[in-house]
């Protein structure tokens, strides 16, 4: 590996480690990284054991770089490099850890499952899940990019099956800072030997009382170009705060489509142009989302 490229994950790590999860938090070695550096027995970090099966997670912190294996009877039988995994979710504090303790079955397929997360590095990107199912032979049986945000596995309806709940982050960054961009919540439902989007799961009643008032509360306000907020849409006529597209996307992903775009209608300053540009910018970045085959289908 080249230096540039050494500097660069060293780079990357430093950055990030002030946002590492407390269970991955640890000290950075001299000549760190040193992508040289075999795995050593002592790298174990974590192990696990179901049955027949030792999950085991290395990490390796001479080059920052992990491993997942999967043993059974002793032998192993999968392995996958990655940067930081943990076996169960990626944050200890989720109670719902406790529904994907290892061996629990959460497809009800009959066969025990292992979930496995990794956290890819970047600032806030990116954190995958893996479901692996544990019969006669390992196999991945589900993967989830939860991109910018970690996410949880809950049987939302009920029927033994666990859903897993996550958002959207396709409006990061969009006309806001990340702190200040919204994320829709998203539910995906394990379906075809994978997971995907369920709108049907996602729909919830409409609360009138705060539609009502955002709609009654809510003004637009118009400024010119060299006011322009740094957070907010703006055509240097009217300024839209994330607050409005945030509360849209809500609406969309709850089942709510008409009530979004009443919305911007019956908000957008009367006589003022710029609200067709603004719904042009606002489609054009859904159709960036994972999802948009589902999303534009209820639009
Ligand atoms: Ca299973
Ligand atoms: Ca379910």
């Amino acid at each position: 590996m080249s230096s540039k490229i050494k500097l660069l994950l060293l780079a990357v790590f430093i950055t990030q480690s002030g946002i590492l999860p407390v269970c991955f938090a640890q000290e950075l070695p001299e000549g760190f990284p040193d992508v040289s550096s075999p795995m050593k027995a002592s790298d174990l970090q974590d192990e696990q054991t179901f049955g027949d099966y030792k999950i085991q997670i290395y990490r390796n912190m001479r080059s920052g770089f992990s491993e997942l294996r999967v043993l059974k009877k002793g032998l192993e039988v999968f392995s996958q490099g990655g940067f930081v995994f943990k076996i169960g979710l990626i944050n200890d504090d989720i109670p719902g850890n406790k529904l994907v303790k290892v061996g629990n079955d959460i497809n009800k397929d009959g066969q025990p499952d292992l979930v496995v997360s990794e956290w890819s590095g970047g600032a806030h990107c990116c954190i995958d899940y893996y479901v692996f199912s544990l019969g006669d032979q390992v196999k991945q049986v589900g993967f989830i990019e939860s991109k910018d945000g970690d996410g949880e596995f809950v049987d939302v309806d009920n029927d033994g099956i666990l859903e897993f709940i996550g958002n959207d982050w396709t409006f990061a960054y969009w006309n806001a800072s990340f702190a200040g961009s919204p994320a829709p919540q998203v539910i995906l439902e394990y379906k075809n030997a994978g997971y995907q989007l369920t709108l049907k799961k996602m729909r919830k009643p409409l609360d009138e009382i705060y539609y009502k008032n955002f709609l009654k509360n809510t003004t637009l306000s118009k400024i010119n170009a060299t006011m322009n907020a740094k957070s907010g849409w703006s055509n240097g006529e009217v300024s839209v705060p994330p607050e409005v597209w945030g509360y849209m996307l809500d609406l969309i992903y709850s089942g709510h489509s008409q009530e979004a775009f009443t919305l911007i209608d019956t908000i957008w300053p009367k006589g003022v142009k710029g609200k067709e540009d603004f719904l042009k910018d606002f489609k054009g970045q859904l159709s960036q989302s994972p999802f948009w085959k589902d999303i534009k289908s209820v639009l």
